[in-house]
């Protein structure tokens, strides 16, 4: 089944179970949405100019530790929208593993096929582990670049076995107005799609955890000191500083 776009919460949770992704209209107001794109268009311009851009696959462009990179991302990182379906399938506790835009550019090429959750061997256990949320800066469509993924592969609990050409599996192109944000389950298979117009598609990746497993990114020692010192509550349990049972404490104590 594909799951359809929706401002339902509960069929939103039902298609994350059952498509193992959902597609939510956009929950922000259209001021913040313009902000947070032009913010981060703002940041990606930057870092081409001045030869620190991370650029791959023939067009593409990933801008890291948004966190570090403006306020926009901080509210973004905690929208409740997407925080209400991560605690349904990551559990009480959740953590955020890291924040970044992937930028499919013109002549950018295909992915290759993968759930995200590569650092657990196999067998994995038969819940994720981790899931991702896909900000829509721009429409997506099946020619500049729109997430493409397999459905219901989720449910497979491994990844695509290359040797038997699973690497191949046919896949559905997620298309969607801007605003709208993707939330996938991390066993998910899936890949960034080629884009073969003339335009960028941008779109912000915010990748969680369970609260007991490793963070993608190490806030502790690379979150700007600002950033860590005007987190919400919220947002300091999202970094980590708050303990999860008896996993996360200082000297013994929460
Ligand atoms: O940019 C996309 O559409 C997907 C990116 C992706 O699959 C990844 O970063 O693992």
């Amino acid at each position: 089944m594909d799951a359809t776009l929706t401002n339902d919460v509960e069929k939103a949770s039902r298609d994350l179970v059952e498509a193992g992704y959902c597609l939510i209209e956009c929950p922000l107001p259209a001021a913040v949405f313009e902000k947070l794109r032009g913010r981060l268009l703002e940041v990606a311009e930057q870092e081409r100019e001045n030869g620190s851009a991370f650029l791959y696959d023939g067009g593409n462009q990933r801008v890291f530790s948004l966190l570090n990179k403006g306020e926009e991302f901080e509210q973004n990182v905690q929208d409740p929208t997407v925080m209400l379906l991560m605690e349904e399938i990551l559990g009480f506790g959740f953590l955020l593993s890291s924040t970044h835009a992937n930028i499919a550019g013109p002549g950018g090429s295909r992915m290759h096929l993968h759930a995200d959750q590569t650092f657990a061997r196999p067998p994995w256990p038969p819940y994720p582990l981790v899931a991702n949320s896909m900000w829509m800066l721009d429409d997506f469509t099946e020619d500049n670049g729109a997430t493409r993924l397999v459905p219901g592969s989720h449910l497979l609990g491994r990844q695509p076995d290359y040797d038997r050409g699973e690497g191949n599996t046919e896949t559905v192109a997620v298309c969607a107005p801007a605003g709208s944000v993707m939330v996938f389950d991390g066993r998910l298979w899936h890949q960034t799609g080629a884009n073969t117009t003339d335009r960028p598609r941008h779109g912000i990746l915010n990748y969680y955890c369970r609260g007991y497993v490793r963070q993608q990114q190490n806030f502790f020692s690379g979150l700007r000191e600002d950033v860590a010192t005007r987190a919400t509550p919220e947002l300091r349990r999202l970094l980590g500083y708050e303990n999860y049972f008896s996993l996360g404490m200082t000297d013994g104590l929460p």
